[in-house]
């Protein structure tokens, strides 16, 4: 079996679903309150991963103001049947699921259709599409029945393929395997007339696992896999450099290999700032069922902190809607032209921001700002997790010319550093090593330090939720201010460190 470099798709995007066509796969991963929603990548080999499309965008966008970052679009699953693409999400509030939505596609790249909502509650809607023709859709949601074994639930309904609505009686599968966790992200596979509902159990967090039951009809009964778990890494200790292993999808190659593609997260000093990252595991198909990391029960390949091919081209995302932006190549990097929002970053609408998912460890963000453009504008490169944990190199007008500073919140707080006077082309820049976050700004050779962060401060752990660290940029202004370009945006592995002039904010 193959040995693959993994994360095969780094950075934030989680609850990896996979299909299958002919020689092409296609994934799909969450994406929250991000726009545009539900990134498309193809691949050939289940390694290397292209960004192709996305399911959200324009007229199938579902407005998610007052959402916060962690809501929004979560877990979708992509199926193909019939010379059809089927996607169906949820969409959370409040951490909770309060819709669920099914689209449909000809060309995984797009367009897709509008999403029509289905009359289903709970989380991590799948599909499954059975010998006879029939379509099965399942998902979880807290435990209903009386004596239930687990506080949550994997339940089962037909889709009318023709109607695109769930038909027939409900039925509940499953109450998980591992007692007292919560059972979700469900997917049902057959394979020699026998069903194997996999689902994730733990939680999303270091005690995350796959487990699976089995049936010999589609409806049921489910008996829990006594294999089970058939993947974690909750045991491995604090030194495993991936943690957090679980929600599986598994694929077949065409010439019959097995395949899944898992989350989990490569932390540092127990702490991750880029997500929840997609991980390759082979399987192996026995008597009992599906072997996740046959021989070693583990996620193989990883080099902590080596970066990894990173997203080509860049997914830039705004937040709960489309902003006005445009990134064009400018010969240096990318030239990132962002329209003003009178929208702070703290709020739940749509503020004047675009960035990227960090997908490495070890990186380098910078742009140059021409200053003599700065009016209202309150403008930078920011490391954003939420709308209460994000730090940004901001420059604005002040009395005596344009200032630069840090400006943030952490756990909510306002967090500001010392001001220092720039005047014509400056460069603003965040990098970081790992272990901390660097925001500098520099004008010729000269780089000033701004201020310095333990990563903890932007990482999942400490901020809750369940994404990663976007790296991009924030334009706060009335809309009369005038759009802003970042000149020669480059982001990439780090140059020579800075020459640590100058002594900035500093967070113990
Ligand atoms: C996803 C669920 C989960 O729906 O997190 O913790 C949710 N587990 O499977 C969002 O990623």
């Amino acid at each position: 079996m193959r040995l693959v470099p993994n994360p095969v798709l780094p950075g934030c995007h989680p609850d990896p679903s996979v299909c299958r066509v002919g020689e092409d796969y296609f994934m799909v991963t969450s994406t929250f309150a991000y726009h545009p929603g539900i990134p498309v990548h193809h691949s050939r080999d289940l390694v290397t991963w292209r960004l192709v499309g996305h399911v959200l965008t324009g007229a199938s966008w579902l407005p998610l103001d007052g959402s916060q970052v962690a809501d929004g679009v979560w877990a979708p699953t992509i199926r193909h049947h019939d010379g059809v693409f089927y996607v169906v999400f949820t969409v959370a509030r409040d951490r909770q699921g309060a819709a669920t939505y099914l689209t449909t596609a000809s060309d995984p790249a797009g367009p897709w259709q509008v999403p029509v909502p289905l009359e289903a509650d709970g989380i991590d809607p799948s599909l499954f599409f059975d010998h006879d023709g029939r379509a099965w859709f399942t998902a979880a949601r807290d435990a209903t029945a009386q004596g239930a074994t687990g506080p949550g639930e994997i339940w089962l309904r037909e889709l009318d393929l023709a109607t695109l609505e769930l038909t027939g009686p409900e039925r509940v599968l499953w109450h998980g395997a591992v007692g007292g966790a919560w059972v979700e992200a469900p997917h049902i596979y057959e394979r020699a007339g026998r069903y194997h509902l996999v689902g994730a159990e733990g939680g999303t967090e270091r005690n995350h696992a796959v487990t699976s039951a089995t049936a010999d009809h589609v409806t049921g009964p489910y008996r829990t896999d006594p294999r089970s778990p058939l993947l974690t890494h909750r045991h491995l200790g604090a030194r495993e450099p991936v943690q957090n292993v679980g929600h599986a999808d598994l694929v077949e190659t065409p010439d019959g290999e097995a395949w899944a593609l898992v989350l989990g997260v490569r932390p540092v000093a127990q702490h991750h700032t880029l997500g929840r990252e997609v991980l390759l595991v082979p399987v192996e198909w026995d008597e009992h069922g599906p072997v996740l990391a046959p021989g070693t029960g583990r996620v193989q390949g990883v080099r902590p902190g080596l970066p990894v091919t990173t997203d080509r081209p860049a997914d830039w995302l705004s937040l709960r809607g489309p902003v006005a932006a445009d990134v064009a190549a400018d010969g240096v990097g990318d030239a990132v032209t962002l329209h003003p929002r009178p929208v702070p970053l703290t709020a739940r609408e749509v503020p004047a921001f675009l960035a990227r998912r960090q997908d490495m460890h070890a990186f380098e963000l910078d742009a140059v700002v021409d200053t003599a453009l700065i009016g209202a504008h309150d403008a930078g490169v920011v490391a954003f997790q939420d709308e209460a944990t994000f730090l940004a190199a901001r420059v604005r007008r002040g009395d005596d010319g344009c200032v630069v500073r840090v400006a943030g919140r952490l756990n909510g707080e306002p967090v500001t550093g010392p001001e220092v006077p720039v005047a014509g082309d400056v460069t603003l820049r965040v990098r970081s090593d790992g272990e901390s976050y660097e925001f500098t700004c520099g004008s010729g050779s000269r780089e000033h330090v701004l201020g310095a962060f333990p990563h903890t401060v932007l990482s999942t752990e400490t901020a809750g939720g369940f994404t990663g660290v976007l790296l991009g940029f924030v334009n706060e202004a009335p809309a009369g201010a005038g759009p802003l370009t970042f000149r020669g945006v480059r982001y990439g592995v780090p140059e020579a460190a800075s020459d640590g002039a100058g002594a900035g904010a500093h967070h113990e």
